[in-house]
């Protein structure tokens, strides 16, 4: 067997979407850490000045940008200079959850939210990303979905549906790919503790916390070890899904209803 990518960073630049919290910013820090560029954007600009100052000089581009705009991402990718124009890998991390709701009763507005950020963002940012890998014959699309994609569970719905859009969309992508040495790779966490939850309960600290109590999830540099060691993978060799767990998180029974 090829032996793993020693510098798996080094010489390459990452576009990340949602780098000011969570998975993107970890995965900023460690990509630059590892000698790698990053093009890091979110909407909070506070956030990804904080994230260029601490990076070494030269290796940490930043844009504002909101998924939800196509102008924006457009907006992102021009006039790249030209360390930052070669795009390796596209971290197609930006998403969220909204609510825990039942469909029933939900706000029709969050699941609006849901759907522009999860996928119209997402697929947009990957149509203005791809033909640039295509045409060098290079790339990595690392996209974040969840286990929510093939695991219901109550309250799950839009969220869900929109990480199975993720998954399937990347792995029709493998097709459309198949003659390129691009790679694609659908990441599927369980709980990992970032702002995720915060912003699902819209910043009840409170209620988000209780999703993590007396239990250990799993943590943001914990995904970016599995991330890392998907990109140190030889050329050859493409992963399509991988599926990631707390050990402290496993599956429910079917539900029944009785009584009825
Ligand atoms: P965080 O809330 O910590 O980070 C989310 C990131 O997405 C932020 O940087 C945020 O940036 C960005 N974002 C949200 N909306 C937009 C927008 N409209 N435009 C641009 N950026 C946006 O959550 P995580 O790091 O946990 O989540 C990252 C991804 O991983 C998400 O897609 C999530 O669904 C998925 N995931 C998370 C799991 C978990 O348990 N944490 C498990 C499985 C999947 P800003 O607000 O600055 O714009
Ligand atoms: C986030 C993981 O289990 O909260 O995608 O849906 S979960």
């Amino acid at each position: 067997m090829t032996p793993p990518t020693a510098t798996w960073a080094e010489g390459r630049v990452a576009f990340i979407t949602g780098a000011t919290s969570g998975f993107g910013k970890a995965f900023a820090e460690r990509i630059v850490k590892a000698g790698g560029r990053v093009i890091a954007t979110g909407r909070r600009e506070d956030r990804l000045k904080a994230l260029a100052d601490a990076a070494p000089e030269g290796r940490c581009l930043t844009r504002v940008m909101d998924i939800r705009d196509p102008a924006s991402i457009l907006a992102s990718l021009a006039d790249l200079p030209e360390a930052f124009a070669p795009i390796d890998i596209l971290f197609n991390n930006a998403g969220l959850a909204l609510g825990l709701g039942k469909a029933h009763e939900a706000d029709l507005a969050d699941w609006d939210t849901m759907i522009a950020t999860n996928v119209t963002g997402l697929a947009h940012v990957t149509r203005a990303v791809l033909p640039g890998m295509v045409a060098r014959n290079r790339g990595h699309l690392i996209n974040m979905s969840s286990v929510a994609a093939s695991y219901p569970y109550p309250g799950g719905n839009i969220y869900g549906a929109t990480k199975a859009f993720v998954r399937q969309f990347s792995l029709n992508l493998r097709c459309d790919l198949l003659g390129t040495a691009v790679k694609v790779t659908s990441i599927e966490p369980g709980m990992a503790e970032t702002e995720f939850s915060e912003v699902r309960f819209k910043q009840d600290g409170a209620a988000a916390a209780k999703v993590y109590a007396d239990m250990q999830p799993m943590t943001a540099d914990d995904i970016v070890d599995v991330v890392e060691s998907v990109l140190r993978l030889p050329a050859h060799i493409n992963v399509n899904t991988l599926e990631v767990m707390p050990v402290a998180q496993a599956f429910g029974p079917f539900a029944v209803a009785r009584g009825g």
